[in-house]
């Protein structure tokens, strides 16, 4: 039986439902504006679907960082329905296009939000520096407030001089308590501290912050690993989720920092922020492609509402649905 059910919809009328995804529909196609223009520019028309018609496409798709290999793949199938004389007219390409796009986007959607029966559950939240960790934290919290839960947050970034200030701002502004400890303070006994007050205070999350880190750099990883043996001390399954937060805009370098970050801390699930200020938002696309990972989150924007639960559907309709 699953604890927590992320639809804790039981008092919510249909209609409540179907206006709350409108709003998030029309946030997330608001956010992606920028990645859909690319895209849009070559539906506008009424052109012939022919071989050109699919380079130009191919050109944008690379444009919106969809990836080499993802757009080979969509061209491919394309071209075969091309030939096949399926392709009529832009409405029929479109349509291949999402079927496409969800049925590769569908593996990497998450079910559930938090499936586990034990308490807390821990959650650490890493990245390299100023990708949203801190504020994705805050937006989470304040979600899963919002659901009921009784929520702690950990100041395991101990580095930057003005990070656990940070952190208690929004733990202020939502009214959570946040464990912390001087600056230079060692980042694995700030969350080990956290997780037994947690478990004192029969609290239901725990989300850790960590400090901003190159994962190229091996000395930082290997403090990540340290943290997380440490918590894991507490409970066999703490971290019960790593999340890696990437910054949407970074394009292509975002794989390898996954890649980097799997590897040191086995990433449970990704967040994908600030897909509102970049072109480049089929990142997403490729990273669902490359690795097998649960897409969680989506950042939209800097407020408190602006992080979104990642649907494959929303997602790709925001994208493509001109
Ligand atoms: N537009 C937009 N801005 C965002 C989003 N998420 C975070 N930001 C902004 O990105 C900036 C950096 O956010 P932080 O949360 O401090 O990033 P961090 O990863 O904790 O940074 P370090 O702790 O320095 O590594 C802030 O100005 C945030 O408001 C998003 O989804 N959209
Ligand atoms: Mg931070």
């Amino acid at each position: 039986m699953k604890f927590f059910s992320r639809k804790n919809n039981t008092e919510k009328s249909a209609n409540d439902l179907a206006q709350e995804k409108g709003s998030i529909s029309s946030r997330l196609r608001n956010a992606l504006k920028r990645t859909r223009s690319g895209l849009e520019d070559i539906f506008a028309g009424k052109r012939e679907i022919n071989a050109e018609f699919l380079e130009d496409l191919e050109s944008s798709l690379i444009m919106a960082d969809i990836g080499a290999q993802m757009t080979d793949e969509i061209i491919q199938s394309l071209t075969q329905s091309l030939n096949r004389n399926e392709l009529k007219d832009i409405d029929s390409v479109k349509q291949a296009l999402r079927t496409f796009l969800i049925s590769s986007l569908k593996a990497n959607a998450s079910e559930s939000n938090i499936s586990n029966t034990e308490k807390p559950h821990v959650i650490f939240v890493v990245g390299v520096n100023g990708v949203g960790k801190t504020t994705t934290i805050g937006k989470l919290a304040n979600n899963f407030k919002k659901e009921g839960k009784r929520i702690l947050l950990a100041a395991g970034d101990t580095y930057r001089a003005a990070a656990v200030e940070q952190l208690q701002i929004w733990g202020n502004r939502i009214d959570v308590p946040v464990v912390a400890q001087q600056t230079g303070a060692d980042s694995a006994s700030v969350i080990y501290d956290a997780i037994e007050s947690a478990r004192a205070k029969d609290i239901d999350v725990v989300i850790a912050d960590t400090a901003g880190r190159l994962h190229n750099k091996d000395n930082l990883m290997e403090e990540l690993v340290k943290i997380k043996r440490v918590a894991s001390k507490l409970s066999d399954n703490a971290p019960h989720e790593v999340l890696l937060v990437l910054d949407a805009a970074t394009g292509q370098n975002a794989l390898s920092q996954m890649s980097e970050f799997h590897k040191a801390v086995d990433v449970t699930g990704l967040v994908l922020t600030k897909l509102d200020g970049t072109a480049k938002g089929g990142i997403l696309i490729s990273l669902a492609k490359q690795f097998p990972v649960d897409i969680k989150y989506i950042g939209v924007g800097e407020g408190i509402d602006d992080l979104k639960m990642f649907e494959a559907e929303l997602f790709v309709d925001a994208l493509i649905d001109f």
